[in-house]
């Protein structure tokens, strides 16, 4: 564990930065316990506010923060920024919050990958909660928010048509929503209007700069998400967590898929892998990123289709000692991949003919 804070924010940087020799030395940590929890929602809803709110109540429980201000739109420059920074700065003198922004830096697949390891190093480093603040306004956002165990989507009064407008992107993954700004007409409106879209989430008024129902809000963060509306894939919390099909071509792939109504949320390409995946719940795609690439291996041999099914589980670690007992083929041990989560893959042969990943469920 990282108890020195210089230390902390030079491992961080080179995190950042995807310096190997850091990348190295973060796989090499134990992983921590910290809750993570993503604050998302359009510009100006107050999320700096509400983050630097939780904090503050969290610091009081003598809980440590790390505060991750994400932006990975091209709307905001340093200055923005800096300003969330400087609104903070009556927390810089404690070591128990640790605040890093993090702004566009090559592609959001690269953004999200940099996002989730800094706060698996944050959680490593002992800290309990690791805030993540981005602004979410549509679907390309997503693949950040998804790297919090429980996300918060902020909204506001008096943007009840706007529901719909942001209805295909943050939305949905909102396990809470707070109604900021509640110090401002239409809290009910917009509440009334949330449960009308059939959001059984639970529902938090806050006013942020009061410090008001931030208590509560923190009670909800720490209890079992929701799920969203009834008609949108539930992939967050069933044992399902997706199917992945390997084809030639992603390019190709993606608009069958898209005419069914699936959403894309996200490319990226996972060179320890050599595998390029386009995320589209419930499903994985996996194009070949090099000749060598096991799923060219794939393709040559069966021309594609079924690669594998990745089930989540509550206790990948006791999952498998007891498949190690009883002889299954682990074909890896434990990992982290993308986003954070810990897998390992069974061989086939142990699973009735289907390659099979195990994901540790979310906690
Ligand atoms: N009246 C009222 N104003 C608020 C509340 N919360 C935040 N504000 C104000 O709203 C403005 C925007 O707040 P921020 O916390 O910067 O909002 P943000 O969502 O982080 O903004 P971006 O990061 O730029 O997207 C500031 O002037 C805050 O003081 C609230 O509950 N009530
Ligand atoms: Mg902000």
């Amino acid at each position: 564990m990282i108890q020195d804070l210089r230390s902390l924010a030079r491992l961080a940087t080179g995190v950042e930065n995807r310096d190997p020799a850091a990348l190295a030395a973060l796989d090499a940590l134990e992983p921590g316990h910290a809750r993570v929890v993503g604050i998302t929602g359009p510009p100006g809803a107050g999320k700096s506010t509400l983050v630097d709110a939780l904090a503050g109540v969290l610091r009081a429980q003598g809980k440590t923060v790390a505060i991750l201000a994400v932006d990975p739109s091209s709307r905001m420059t340093g200055g923005a920024i800096l300003g969330d920074r400087i609104r903070m700065q009556r927390h810089y003198a404690d070591s128990g919050i640790f605040i890093r922004s993090m702004a566009t830096r090559g592609n959001l697949g690269g953004l999200a990958r940099a996002t989730a390891d800094m706060a698996r190093l944050m959680s490593a480093a002992g800290r309990d909660y690791v805030l993540i603040e981005t602004v979410g306004v549509g679907q390309d956002e997503i693949e950040i928010a998804r790297v919090a165990q429980v996300t918060v989507v902020v909204l506001v009064p008096g943007m009840g048509d706007d529901i719909q407008a942001i209805k295909s992107g943050i939305m949905e993954i909102a396990a809470i929503f707070a109604i900021n700004k509640s110090d401002h007409a239409g809290a009910a409106r917009l509440e009334q209007e949330l449960r009308a879209e059939g959001y059984s989430c639970p529902i938090v008024r806050t006013v942020a700069t009061e410090g008001q129902g931030i208590d509560a809000l923190l009670d909800h963060i720490e209890k079992i998400p929701c799920n969203g509306p009834p008609g949108l894939p539930d992939g967050e919390r069933g044992a399902l967590d997706h199917i992945a099909v390997a084809v030639k071509s992603l390019e190709a792939a993606i608009p069958f898929y898209q005419a069914i109504g699936l959403a894309l949320h996200g490319t990226e390409t996972i060179d320890a892998e050599k595998v390029r995946v386009a995320m589209m719940p419930p499903l994985e795609l996996l194009e070949p990123a090099a000749a060598d690439s096991p799923i060219s291996k794939f393709l040559e041999k069966r021309g594609g289709g079924l690669h594998h099914i990745a089930l989540r589980v509550p206790d990948l670690k006791a999952a498998v000692e007891r498949l190690r007992a009883s002889g299954a083929r682990l074909l890896n041990e434990p990992r982290a991949g993308a986003g954070g989560h810990i897998y390992v893959f069974v061989h086939p042969a142990s699973t009735g003919g289907v390659l099979l990943e195990l994901i540790q469920e979310r906690q």
